[in-house]
């Protein structure tokens, strides 16, 4: 049945006959809900940290983090509009802590990531242990740990918060916890689940947990993880060289709900076109080039953030060498055998 052709009368009064009883003809919907190919309502688009930065700023004349509890401006995805979602399954807004404010500690069933884009000093607690923020580091707030933010640098610190909310809104199982202290007691030094789990070693006896024990990717090592590989590795013609952020303990994402990559693109190697079932948010670290997304063209700047839809054909042409920050639902939707990717050629 097609979708698009006129109602007859006759159907129609059948259908407003059943509307009461709470049902609808399938045959009128069946192809819109099971398309050929991937549809999707949400949009490439792009924020420029020039354009949403002093708004960023502003925000900190108008409320104090303590009042906000988090100052964010959420990314809202234009083809969802008032969803607070930058992707159907996920969240992306900037954060900002000024000197000497504490965002409080509280907890949720949504899981969180932190990719700092400007400042140095600042620090995250998540459950007991701090991490230390630096410029493109990645912290993690898996579901229902204790956080809490503060800054005791002497300057204004910036984040891409990254969360799975509009997925719990999907299953109604989102809710959070206000601690009864506005910040945690650290009960482990800072570095020590990267030093207990980021060595490829886990403590004997251990039970995997669901997401990454270690909370804390530096960009230090991430990169040179990156520029070690540089020279040494089969660069794949359609994503450069793309790294994955895993958990050590399962080998599988970062987080059940939200898997992490980070991408370096040398300067002219063009990507050939490839497109995947999972909706992404990239924060750009470094270099500058441009992407096309569909039949959207964006030029790149480091720390602007831009989305890419659901299958949505990608290429990038790097100006300059280009490392990548990105994350999606790709784990989740390969826990459901729901991903799909092509690599498009000729
Ligand atoms: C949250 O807890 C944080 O802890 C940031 O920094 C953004 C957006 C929605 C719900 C909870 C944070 C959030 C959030």
């Amino acid at each position: 049945m097609s979708d698009s052709k006129p109602i007859s009368a006759e159907r129609q009064e059948f259908y407003d006959e059943i509307r009461p009883l709470n049902m609808t003809p399938l045959w009128e919907v069946l192809h819109a809900l099971v398309p050929k190919a991937p549809a999707t309502r949400v949009t490439p688009v792009r924020w420029r940290y020039e354009d949403v930065r002093p708004y960023l700023m502003s925000s900190g004349e108008l409320i104090t983090a303590k009042e906000a509890e988090r100052r964010v401006l959420i990314l809202e995805n234009p083809g969802c509009p008032g969803e607070s979602s930058a992707t159907g399954t996920l969240y992306a807004g900037l954060q900002l802590i000024l000197p000497g404010e504490i965002a409080p500690c509280h907890r949720h069933t949504q899981s969180a990531l932190r990719f700092i884009v400007e400042g140095d000093g600042a620090y995250t607690a998540v459950d007991g242990e701090r991490a230390i923020m630096k410029e493109f580091d990645l912290i993690l707030t898996p579901s229902w740990q204790w956080h809490d933010h503060g800054n005791h640098s002497d300057g204004p610190m910036v984040w891409l918060d990254g969360l799975d909310i509009p997925t719990l809104r999907f299953f109604d199982s989102g809710f959070a916890q206000q601690g009864n202290d506005e910040y945690q007691l650290d009960r482990r030094p800072p570095g020590f689940s990267r030093a207990q789990f980021g060595r490829n070693m886990l403590p004997v006896g251990y039970d995997a947990p669901k997401s990454s024990p270690v909370f804390h990717y530096p960009y230090a090592e991430y990169r040179q993880a990156l520029e070690d590989m540089k020279d040494s590795t089969e660069w794949d013609p359609h994503q450069g060289l793309k790294l994955e952020f895993i958990n050590p303990a399962t080998g599988g994402p970062m987080m059940p709900t939200i898997s992490g990559f980070v991408q370096l693109l040398p300067k002219g190697f063009k990507t050939e076109p490839y497109r995947a079932t999972d909706a992404t948010v990239v924060t750009v670290v470094e270099g500058t080039g441009s992407v096309q997304i569909g039949d959207t063209r964006y030029d790149l700047k480091p720390r602007d953030t831009f989305v890419i839809p659901s299958w949505h054909t990608v290429t990038y042409n790097p100006a300059e060498d280009v490392t990548l920050f990105a994350f999606s639902d790709k784990g989740m939707q390969q826990n459901l055998n729901i991903w799909r990717e092509e690599r498009i050629t000729g």
